[in-house]
C-alpha cells in the first residue's frame, strides 16, 4: 500500500482528500501571480483535452514549465511555447494518434523532437498503462477511503495491490508520467477524450475508484455489464447533484437523525437498535425506491434486521408515527389474539404516492424473528408470488430490497442459500438490491474475529453481483451509489449490493456499553461529527442552504414528532393487525374473521376424477416420446383409473387437478419434486429425442384452469422452505407445497419451521397455508431417511393435553384454534382430502403431512377410490380417524385390545393380525390427524370397546414419534379411566438402526408386543 501511495502521490496533482479549495489556497500562497495563469489560460481553454479536472493538471504543469521548461515533457514544452506564442485554440497541442496507427507514427507523435525510442519499450509502456487502468478497476477499492472512522481498514485487506504498483514502477517516475497514452475502450475516464497523459489517467482513476466509493465488479463475466459499471463510475464529472437534490438529501438526513434523537429523548432507557452512525440508510433506501419507481416498479417488498428498523418504518414506509411511539408504552393492551412480538420485529404494508415520481407505490416490510437473515428467502418468495400474481414475468413492477448487518451477512449461511436462488427460473425475483449496514461490528465482535473474507459482502460474488462499498459519511456518494444500484437492477435484473461502511455510535443496543470491548473504536466514535452536521455544514458553505433554513427543517420535523407523540398517548390498545405485512383483502371479513366456520365436502364428482386420471396417464402433446419405463407407469395409472382405484401419486394428481379447475394456483417445490424422489410422481415429462423439451400434463387439464408450477429446487432446505413460505404469504388462494426429499432433511430448515410457520399467526396475526410434505417411514434405510421427526412438530402444537375441548364442531373449530395441523395419512384417499381441505377451509393453517406410503405394497397400489367404501364420490371428506371396520368392529364388546396407531405401521399390524387370526380380538384404529387431536372421535372409539385394553403402537422409538404427544391426550379422552400401553421400539438416540436385520428384529418385537394379549398383564 505504501509503495502505491508513494508512487501515486508523486504522480497525481490532486490527492484523494484534497478539495478544490485547498488547491486554490496553495495557489494564493504561491509566489506567482494569478495574472500569469489568466494570460495563458485564455488560449488553452478551448483545447480539446481540457476538462474541469484536467485543467488542474495543466495548471500544475504550467507552473513547473514556467520555473524550468526542461522539467516537463518535451511535448508540453512545445505546447506551452505555442500557446504563449498565441497559437489558435486547438492548434497548440498535437494529440497522439490512435493505437491502431503504426508504432512509428505513434512514436513520432508522442516524442516530438526526440530521438525515436525503443519500439518494444513503447508497446510495453502502452500495455503497462492498460494494465494499470485495469488494476485500478479491479483493485482500486482497496485504496478507497471507505471507513468514516479511519481507524480500521474497512476491507481488512491491507495487502498491496501489486499490479498497480508494478505497472507504475515499470513505467518509471516523472518523465513518463507526462506521456500521453491512448485510452483503451474498456475505460471511460477520458470522457470525450481518447487519450490522456499518464498523470491524468492516474488522477482520474483515483477519482473514480479510490475516493469514498469502492467498486467491486471486475469478477463479473459479462462485458456489457462491466462496461455499464465503468461508465457509471469513470465518466468525468458524472457524480453531480443539483441544489434541489442536495436539499432533498439534507431533509432526509434530518428526518433520519432527528427521529432517533426524538426516541432517545423520550425513551432513553428503551431498546430500539437505533441507526446512529448510519443515518444515511434512510436517504439510501429512499433513493433506491425513488429510482426504481421511476423505472416502473410499483411494489417493493423489504426485509431487514433490527438495526434502524423503526426509522425505516417511520421514514421510508411512512408508518404513522403515533403507531410507532405508542409501542413504547408498556401499559398498552394487546387487542388481537396471539402472543405478539417486540416492536422491532413487526411488519408493515403501506400503499402511497411516491412524492418524487408521483406514482403509486406499495411498500411492505416483512415481519421477522430475531434470527438474523432468516427473512431473506421469505422476502424473496413473497416477491416472486407478487410478481406471479400480477403477471410481472421480468420483475419490472415488483422488486425486493434486503437489508443486512455486516456480521450476519457474512456469517449466516442462509444468505448464500438465498443468493443461489436468485437466478433460478422458478425462484428468481429478477434482481434484489441488498443494502448492508456495515458498522464494522457485530454485537461485541469485530470483523477480524467474525469472518475470514476481506469484506462482509464477499458472499455476493458467487452470483456475480456488483458490490458498491461506500463511505457512509459521504451522503452524496451514498445516494449516487444507490441510484446506480437501482438502475443496475432495472437494467440487468440481477442482484446488486450496496455496502454502507459506517459505524455504530452506541452499543449494540442503547443499554449496552461498547467501551468494554472496543475502547479505541469508541474513542474515535465519540469524536465523530454526526453526518447530518457534516453535510449541513458543507451545504451551508456551498450556499445551497443557509443556517436558518436548516434549523427550520429540523424544527419542522421535531414538531411532527411531538404532535404524533401527543396523539400516541390516546392509543390504549395495540392492534397487531395494523402491522400486517401481507393483508388478504376479501378473504376475511372486515374485522379479520373467517367468512364462515364450515368446510364444504372435499369429495369430487366421478367425471372430474376420471378426466384428471386420464390426463395423468397420458401424454397430452403430439410427437412426444417418453421413456419406455414411464409409458408402463402411465399405463398402470390408466388401469387404476379404469378400476376406480388410486395410489399415492394419482391421489395427489387428482387433488391438484381439481383445485386448478377452481382457479387455485398450485406450486410444488423442493428437491427433485418434478419426478418425485421415489420416482412416483412424474409431473414433468421429458421428450427422449429433443433436448429440454418437456411437458407438464397438469397444465393441460382444463381450458381456464389456474397454472400449475412444479419446480426442482436448489439443494437448500432452509432457503427453499423460507421461499415457499413467503410465496404462500402473498395469497390465500394458492396451494403452496414444499416437499423434503426425506422428511428428516427439514432439520436444516428448522428455523423457518420454529420461527415462522409454527408461531407466525401468534406473533404477527398472519395466517399461512403452506404444506410441508415430509416423507417418513421406518423402512430399514438407516438413521437418516427414516423419520420426519414428527415428535418435533407435535411438541410445538398448542392444544392442551389435559383438557378435553368443549366444542360443538371439532371438524373446523378445532382447526381454527390450533397453530398448525399434523396429519399422517394411511391412505392415498385421505391424502387427497386433506390437500383439498387445505384450500376449502375458510382460513389457512400450515399442515405438516408426513407421508410414508409411497412405497408400501398395500397402500401404494390398490386402495379404494377416495376412501369411502360405498364410493359416494360427492359428500366425502377427510377422515381424522379411521376406525376398524372388520370383525372386531362387528362385535366390539368381545374385543380385548384396541391398537391405536398412525401411518404405515397400520399395514404391518393388519398383516400380523391376520396371520395370527386375531381379527375379532384386536381392533386397529388409525389416527390420521394427530394434531389438533381428535378427542371426540377417539373418545367414541374407546367407548365402543368397553372391555378392551388401550395400546398405542408405533414403529418409531419410544422417545420419538407420537407416543409422548398421544398418551396424555388419549388419557384425557377416557378421563384417565384406563392405562394407555405402549407397543413399539425402545427409546434410542438415533431415529433408526443402520442394520437391516436389527430393523426387522425390532419390527417383529413390536408386533409381538402388540398382539401378545398378556404383554401388560403384570404391569396393570
Ligand atoms: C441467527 C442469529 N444469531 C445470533 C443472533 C444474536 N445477535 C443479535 S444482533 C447480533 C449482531 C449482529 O451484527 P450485525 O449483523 O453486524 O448487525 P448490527 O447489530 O451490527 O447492526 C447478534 C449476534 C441473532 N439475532 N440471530
Ligand atoms: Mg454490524
Amino acid at each position: 500500500m505504501l509503495n502505491l501511495r508513494t508512487c501515486v502521490a508523486k504522480l497525481r496533482p490532486l490527492t484523494a482528500s484534497q478539495t478544490v479549495r485547498t488547491i486554490s489556497h496553495q495557489r494564493l500562497a504561491a509566489p506567482r501571480t494569478f495574472q500569469q495563469i489568466r494570460c495563458y489560460s485564455a488560449p488553452v481553454a478551448a483545447e480539446p483535452f481540457l476538462s474541469g479536472t484536467s485543467s488542474n493538471y495543466v495548471e500544475e504543469m504550467y507552473y513547473a514549465w514556467l520555473e524550468n521548461p526542461k522539467s516537463v515533457h518535451k511535448s508540453w514544452d512545445i505546447f506551452f511555447r505555442n500557446a504563449n506564442a498565441g497559437a489558435a485554440p486547438g492548434t497548440a497541442y498535437q494529440s497522439p494518434p490512435p493505437l491502431s496507427t503504426s508504432l512509428s507514427t505513434l512514436t513520432q507523435a508522442q516524442f516530438l523532437g526526440q530521438a525515436q525510442p525503443n519500439v518494444d519499450k513503447l508497446v510495453e509502456d502502452h500495455l503497462a498503462v492498460q494494465s494499470l487502468i485495469r488494476a485500478y478497476q479491479i483493485r482500486g477499492h482497496h485504496v478507497a477511503q471507505l471507513d468514516p472512522l479511519g481507524i480500521l481498514d474497512a476491507d481488512l485487506d491491507s495487502s498491496l495491490p501489486a499490479d498497480i504498483v508494478t505497472s507504475t514502477d515499470k513505467l518509471g517516475e516523472a518523465p513518463l508520467s507526462f506521456i500521453v497514452f491512448h485510452l483503451p475502450t474498456t475505460t471511460f475516464i477520458g470522457g470525450n477524450e481518447s487519450a490522456l497523459p499518464l498523470r491524468e489517467i492516474i488522477r482520474r482513476l483515483e477519482m473514480a475508484y479510490c475516493q469514498h466509493i469502492g467498486v467491486e465488479f471486475m469478477f463479473i463475466n459479462d462485458l456489457e455489464q462491466c462496461q455499464w459499471i465503468r461508465r457509471k463510475f469513470e465518466t468525468p464529472g458524472i457524480m453531480q447533484f443539483t441544489n434541489e437534490e442536495k436539499r432533498t438529501l439534507l431533509a432526509r438526513l434530518v428526518r433520519s437523525t432527528r427521529f432517533e434523537e426524538f426516541l432517545h429523548r423520550k425513551w432513553s432507557s428503551e431498546k430500539r437498535f437505533g441507526l446512529e452512525g448510519c443515518e444515511v440508510l434512510i436517504p439510501a433506501l429512499k433513493t433506491i425506491i425513488d429510482k426504481s419507481s421511476e423505472k416502473g416498479v410499483d411494489y417493493v417488498i423489504m426485509g431487514m434486521p433490527h438495526r434502524g428498523r423503526l426509522n425505516v418504518l417511520a421514514n421510508v414506509i411512512r408508518k404513522e408515527l403515533e403507531q410507532i411511539f405508542c409501542q413504547f408504552d408498556s401499559k398498552l393492551e394487546a387487542a388481537d389474539e396471539g402472543s405478539g412480538d417486540v416492536k422491532y420485529h413487526l411488519g408493515m404494508y403501506h400503499r402511497r404516492i411516491n412524492r418524487v415520481t408521483d406514482r403509486n407505490i406499495t411498500l411492505s416490510l416483512v415481519a421477522n424473528p430475531s434470527h438474523l437473515e432468516a427473512a431473506d428467502p421469505v422476502v424473496q418468495g413473497k416477491t416472486k408470488a407478487e410478481q406471479f400474481y400480477c403477471g410481472d414475468t421480468e420483475g419490472k413492477k415488483v422488486m425486493s430490497i434486503l437489508l443486512h448487518g455486516d456480521a450476519a451477512f457474512a456469517g449466516q449461511g442462509i444468505v448464500y442459500e438465498t443468493f443461489h436462488l436468485s437466478d433460478l427460473p422458478s425462484y428468481t425475483t429478477h434482481g434484489t438490491v441488498h443494502v448492508v449496514v456495515n458498522n464494522q461490528i457485530g454485537f461485541t465482535t469485530d470483523p477480524r474475529m467474525a469472518r475470514s473474507s476481506p469484506y462482509p459482502t464477499d458472499v455476493a460474488r458467487v452470483v456475480n453481483a456488483p458490490i458498491f462499498h461506500v463511505n457512509a459519511d459521504d451522503p452524496e456518494a451514498v445516494v449516487y451509489v444507490c441510484n446506480v444500484a437501482a438502475e443496475w437492477r432495472s437494467t440487468f435484473h440481477k442482484d446488486v449490493v450496496v455496502d454502507l461502511v459506517c459505524y455504530r455510535r452506541n452499543g449494540h443496543n442503547e443499554m449496552d456499553e461498547p467501551m468494554f470491548t472496543q475502547p479505541l473504536m469508541y474513542k474515535q466514535i465519540r469524536k465523530q461529527k454526526p453526518v447530518l452536521q457534516k453535510y449541513a455544514e458543507l451545504l451551508i458553505s456551498q450556499g445551497v442552504v443557509n443556517q436558518p433554513e436548516y434549523e427550520e427543517e429540523i424544527a419542522k420535523y421535531d414538531k411532527i414528532c411531538e404532535e404524533a407523540h401527543a396523539r400516541s398517548k390516546d392509543e390504549k390498545i395495540l392492534h397487531i393487525k395494523h402491522w400486517l405485512d401481507s393483508p388478504w383483502p376479501g378473504f376475511f371479513t372486515l374485522d379479520g374473521q373467517p367468512r364462515s366456520m364450515t368446510c364444504p365436502s372435499t369429495g369430487l364428482n366421478e367425471e372430474d376424477l376420471t378426466h384428471i386420471g386420464q390426463v395423468a396417464s397420458s401424454v397430452p402433446v403430439e410427437d412426444f416420446t417418453i421413456h419406455g419405463g414411464l409409458s408402463r407407469i402411465l399405463k398402470t395409472r390408466g388401469e387404476m383409473v379404469k378400476n376406480r382405484t388410486v395410489d399415492w401419486a394419482l391421489a395427489e394428481y387428482m387433488a391438484f387437478g381439481s383445485l386448478l379447475k377452481d382457479g387455485i394456483h398450485i406450486r410444488l417445490s423442493g428437491q427433485d419434486v418434478e419426478r418425485g424422489t421415489f420416482s412416483h410422481r412424474h409431473h414433468v415429462l421429458h421428450d427422449q429425442n429433443v433436448d429440454k423439451r418437456t411437458c407438464i400434463p397438469m397444465n393441460h387439464l382444463w381450458p381456464n384452469q389456474a397454472p400449475y408450477t412444479v419446480c426442482n429446487s436448489s439443494l437448500s432446505e432452509y432457503g427453499v422452505l423460507g421461499f415457499e413460505l413467503g410465496f404462500a404469504m402473498a395469497s390465500p388462494n394458492a396451494l403452496v407445497l414444499w416437499e423434503a426429499q426425506f422428511g428428516d432433511f427439514h432439520n436444516t430448515a428448522q428455523c423457518i419451521i420454529d420461527q415462522f410457520i409454527c408461531p407466525g399467526q401468534a406473533k404477527w396475526v398472519r395466517q399461512n397455508g403452506i404444506v410441508l410434505l415430509l416423507p417418513h417411514g421406518m423402512e430399514g434405510m438407516g438413521p437418516e431417511h427414516s423419520s420426519a421427526r414428527p415428535e418435533r412438530f407435535l411438541q410445538m402444537c398448542n392444544d392442551d393435553p389435559d383438557v378435553f375441548p368443549k366444542l360443538d364442531d371439532f371438524d373446523v373449530r378445532q382447526l381454527y384454534d390450533c397453530n398448525w395441523i399434523v396429519v399422517n395419512c394411511s391412505t392415498p384417499a385421505n391424502f387427497f382430502h386433506v390437500l383439498r381441505r387445505q384450500i376449502l377451509l375458510p382460513f389457512r393453517k400450515p399442515p405438516g403431512v408426513p407421508k410414508g406410503l409411497v412405497w408400501d405394497a398395500d397402500a401404494g397400489t390398490v386402495l379404494p377410490w377416495l376412501t369411502v367404501p360405498s364410493c359416494p364420490l360427492a359428500g366425502t371428506h377427510f377422515l381424522r380417524v379411521i376406525p376398524d371396520s372388520g370383525p372386531a368392529a362387528q362385535n366390539p364388546e368381545q374385543v380385548k385390545r384396541v391398537l391405536f396407531c398412525t401411518g404405515k405401521v397400520y399395514y404391518d399390524l393388519t398383516r400380523e393380525r391376520k396371520a395370527r387370526q386375531m381379527e375379532a380380538d384386536v381392533a386397529i384404529t388409525r389416527v390420521e390427524q394427530l394434531s389438533p387431536f381428535p378427542f371426540d372421535l377417539l373418545q367414541r372409539e374407546a367407548e365402543k370397546y368397553p372391555a378392551a385394553e388401550l395400546v398405542w403402537c408405533q414403529e418409531e422409538h419410544k422417545n420419538q414419534g407420537y407416543y409422548d404427544y398421544v398418551k396424555p391426550r388419549l388419557r384425557t379422552t377416557i378421563n384417565r379411566a384406563k392405562p394407555v400401553w405402549y407397543a413399539g421400539r425402545e427409546p434410542a438416540a438415533a431415529p433408526a438402526t443402520g442394520n437391516k436385520k436389527t430393523h426387522l428384529t425390532e419390527l417383529q418385537r413390536l408386533l409381538d408386543t402388540a398382539f401378545n394379549l398378556d404383554a401388560f398383564k403384570d404391569l396393570s
